[in-house]
């Protein structure tokens, strides 16, 4: 097969851009090692920045995200049992967010590539790229028995944190910055009303909390646990009463619980890596950097990634202008450390750390209290959370 661009990894960084270059004639395709219902069953991000929400207009893959998402102009950061509001549309100039489910943007650039006909190869095992340096890399596949091969122009390695793309940079290429964090976030997803109608996000003694939705019948509910916990350690019963016990009452008072219809454990990173390019390969989303999810961040930024590489990518075929793929890893990572920094801040301000020396534990106090009194300090939080400028 020949393709212009491969494109490894069918999750929302690697769709979106197999869209928004098929929607400009750009031949590509893409390599995704798991079925669909595998990759739609994953419940991940639920907050999108305006700069993503109009990339998936662009894609022509709005209609649906702007029928059923709400546009959220505020959250509440609860604390010491009473509630504050950050508003993120008075402080950030009018911009806002969209609450919309990261399942429903896959299912929707799904969709979108199947009415273009989009070549979306799914349970592709041992997918290698090949001759990166040379200016006819190529990729290889195993569908059962048979290896199959894939020549092209150019290699996106849309493939996740623990994908083959990142790992096929030798290492005397790399640069690796990571920080882990020690402890998790336990998710539930349930059929029940959310209990407020903007997120909550909860510092508490006995550790963090966020009350998320995905709409008005579905809310997502996610408590910081220890590293050691396993999912099965925990009961519905059980982490609805740690959740109540880490809101102010009058949320726990009107917290609908209800069955959980999935429960899981996220383990919380800092990683970025770097260069975000080798040769004909470009690295983007969370192949090249993840985020606490605690600023909302982590599909957030392979947005921005994906936007540079379109328009680099057109530049390249329409213009020969080779320019945008040769600056496309400094501009990637100028935003993505942005990000980077955002949600380590958040993570900070909103979690127990076990290990906090007294002198950390009054410096995050008091950084809450700044942030609550400051109109500048609650800006700067607004025009991060609604997202910085591609
Ligand atoms: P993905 O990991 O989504 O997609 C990569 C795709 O490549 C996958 O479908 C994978 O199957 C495929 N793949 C992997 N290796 C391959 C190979 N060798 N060959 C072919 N295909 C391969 N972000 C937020 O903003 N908010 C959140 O609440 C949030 N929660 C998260 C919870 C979890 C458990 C995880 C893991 C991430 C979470 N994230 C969250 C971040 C998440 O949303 C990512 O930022 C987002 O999925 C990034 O999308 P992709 O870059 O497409 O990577
Ligand atoms: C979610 O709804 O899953 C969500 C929302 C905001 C975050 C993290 C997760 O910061």
């Amino acid at each position: 097969m020949k393709t212009r661009v491969c494109i490894i990894g069918g999750g929302p960084s690697g769709l979106l851009l197999s869209q928004l270059l098929h929607l400009q004639g750009i031949d590509n395709v893409v390599l995704e090692r798991q079925s669909r219902d595998y990759v739609l069953g994953r419940i991940r991000a639920g907050v999108l920045e305006h700069g993503f929400a109009e990339l998936m207009r662009e894609a022509g893959c709005g209609e649906r995200m702007d029928r059923e998402g709400e546009i959220h102009h505020g959250f509440f950061i609860a604390h010491e049992g009473r509630l504050d509001r950050i508003d993120l549309h008075r402080h950030s100039g009018g911009n806002s967010v969209v609450v919309y489910g990261q399942t429903e943007i896959t299912r929707d650039l799904y969709a979108a590539r199947d009415r273009m006909n989009g070549v979306v190869i799914h349970n592709a095992e041992d997918v290698r790229p090949h001759d990166l340096t040379g200016a006819a890399p190529y990729v290889t596949y195993r569908v059962g028995d048979e290896i199959r091969r894939i020549d092209c122009e150019f290699v996106i390695g849309a493939d996740g944190f623990h994908g083959v793309s990142r790992k096929s940079i030798p290492a005397t290429e790399l640069r690796e910055y990571e920080r882990v964090y020690p402890f998790g976030w336990l998710g539930v997803l349930s059929r029940t009303k959310p209990v407020s109608p903007e997120l909550i996000y909860a510092k508490h003694e006995r550790g963090f909390a966020l009350c998320s939705l995905r709409s008005q019948v579905l809310s997502r509910y996610y408590i910081q646990v220890p590293l050691s916990d396993r999912v099965e350690d925990w009961s519905d019963d059980a982490f609805w009463a740690e959740l109540k016990r880490r809101l102010p009452g009058e949320v726990a008072a009107r917290l609908v619980t209800g069955p959980s219809i999935e429960k899981s454990i996220a383990p919380l990173r800092s990683f970025v890596a770097e260069p975000m390019r080798y040769g004909r390969l470009f690295l983007a989303g969370d192949a090249a950097h993840i985020v606490p999810p605690t600023g909302a961040r982590g599909l957030n930024s392979a947005a921005s990634d994906i936007h540079y590489l379109y328009h680099a990518l057109l530049d390249h075929y329409r213009h020969g202008d080779p320019s945008g793929l040769d600056n496309y890893s400094a501009k990637a990572l100028a935003r993505v450390w942005k990000a980077q920094r955002f949600s380590w801040w958040m993570t900070t301000l909103l979690h127990r750390f076990d290990d906090a020396i007294p002198y950390d534990q009054r410096l995050q106090q008091v950084e809450l209290e700044y942030l609550l009194a400051s109109e500048a300090a609650q800006a700067a939080l607004a025009e991060n959370y609604v997202g910085l400028p591609f």
